[in-house]
């Protein structure tokens, strides 16, 4: 029993820590893997914000699309940023990110949530909706920015 007791413990944690220790052979993946997560979701976010800037028109379908793989990789970045993850390739990531991680991860769950408002947003095609979308996901990147981005 004891021993059952222990294995599920330890599978759990396992299954917790997996992504962020397990994932990566070294720092340089960890920081090259957020970066680029936090890219591709850029490139879609950015496509949807010039339609809510009037930049660009509105393509319901795209911004659709876009809305959902910018929340899909809103989930990937915070499984590299793993101790030891501070240095190891070019970063602008502040050391305070891990000497105040509790904050930084309310900040990304924030902006996941955010993401999911914007997702939701873009499958009604409605501008107004999107515009006000975009504009809370984008003051959830910057409250982030300024705090944990050099
Ligand atoms: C973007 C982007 C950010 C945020 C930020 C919002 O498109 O690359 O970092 O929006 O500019 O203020």
């Amino acid at each position: 029993m004891k021993k059952l007791a222990s294995l599920i413990l330890l599978s759990a944690i396992a299954t917790l820590s997996g992504p962020a220790m397990a994932q990566f052979a070294k720092a340089e993946d960890a920081i090259k893997y957020r970066q680029s997560a936090l890219f591709v979701m850029q490139q879609n976010f950015g496509r949807i914000a010039a339609m809510a800037a009037g930049r660009a028109p509105l393509d319901a379908k795209v911004a659709a699309e876009s809305a959902e793989v910018a929340t899909y990789m809103s989930k990937l970045p915070w499984a590299a940023f793993g101790e030891g993850t501070d240095k190891g390739a070019p970063t602008k990531a502040k050391a305070e990110i891990w000497s105040n991680k509790a904050k930084f991860n309310d900040y990304a769950e924030k902006m996941q949530g955010e993401m999911n408002k914007l997702n939701a947003a873009a499958k009604t095609g409605n501008l107004d909706s999107i515009k006000a979308a975009v504009g809370a996901a984008s003051g959830s990147c910057k409250t982030c920015h300024d705090a944990f981005r050099s």
